[in-house]
């Protein structure tokens, strides 16, 4: 698999035949490995495979918008709506003064390149929704991104996993711009592209509504080991 997000999206202009093309390079792949793309995936780059791709161990900035929207911290808000209890506003000062995880894990796109140890820290998703109140009948939440075009999805289930974070550090240091600063979505047990960059908005919904890579071939549940459920549920939280 050498497919390079980087190239097929990152570089796509918003509107025109590049952006067209890329779409339609990522709904073949996911064309290409049809019902196995999953076991594929799981053991081409969660065994170990990756490790010989010629990538190194450093990150790969994606955007599919081609451009980095530039959020202050001060001008950062987080609104939470749909089914809950109380529709909710976050300030990055609300979130930073929330009860705080820290972990390392390794970072795994599903292209093949990896980065090993990295540090993150955040609020749990799953204290969020407590604090807003999930209403009966919610089943999944659709996350929003700043840069108006990427979008996510986690069933309510998966997005209770402790180590799904609203992330506001990665690396040990605050997410910078082009990782998706000052807040992205970092969904641990998962392929990268679940982890949407500059989060906007979370909303409680009653089904599941596919994400931008899903609508273009990604597998809905993008766990690392490619089949049913988190390889390591216990990552070692801090
Ligand atoms: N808003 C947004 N979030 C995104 C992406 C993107 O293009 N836009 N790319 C995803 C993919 S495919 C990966 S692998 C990771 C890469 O994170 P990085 O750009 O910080 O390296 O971000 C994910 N989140
Ligand atoms: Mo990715």
């Amino acid at each position: 698999m050498t497919t390079d997000e980087g190239r097929r999206v990152g570089e796509a202009r918003p509107i025109g035949r590049r952006a067209f093309v890329g779409v339609v390079a990522l709904g073949a792949l996911g064309v290409a490995f049809g019902g196995r793309v999953q076991s594929f995936l799981g053991n081409a780059v969660g065994g170990g495979f990756g490790g010989l791709l010629p990538f190194g161990d450093r990150f790969r900035i994606y955007s599919i918008t081609n451009s980095y929207p530039a959020i202050t911290r001060r001008g950062y808000r987080l609104e939470v709506t749909g089914l809950v209890e109380r529709p909710t506003t976050f300030t990055y000062h609300d979130l930073a003064a929330l009860p705080a995880t820290t972990f390392k894990k390794t970072f795994q796109c599903v292209t093949g390149w990896r980065v090993p140890d990295v540090e993150w820290r955040g609020v749990q998703l799953s204290h969020l929704l407590d604090l807003v109140g999930v209403q009966p009948g919610a089943i999944a939440l659709t996350f929003e991104s700043y840069d108006g075009a990427d979008t996510e999805s986690l069933t309510l289930d998966q997005a209770r996993l402790s180590d799904v974070l609203v992330a506001y550090e990665m690396l040990g240091a605050p997410v910078t711009r082009e990782h998706g600063g000052p807040v992205r979505l970092y969904v641990a047990p998962m392929f990268g592209y679940k982890s949407l960059k500059w989060l906007s908005a979370i909303r409680v919904v009653d089904q599941q509504i596919l994400g931008f890579w899903e609508q273009n071939g990604y597998p809905v549940n993008g766990w690392l080991d490619g089949t049913t459920g988190p390889t390591n549920p216990d990552p070692g939280l801090t």
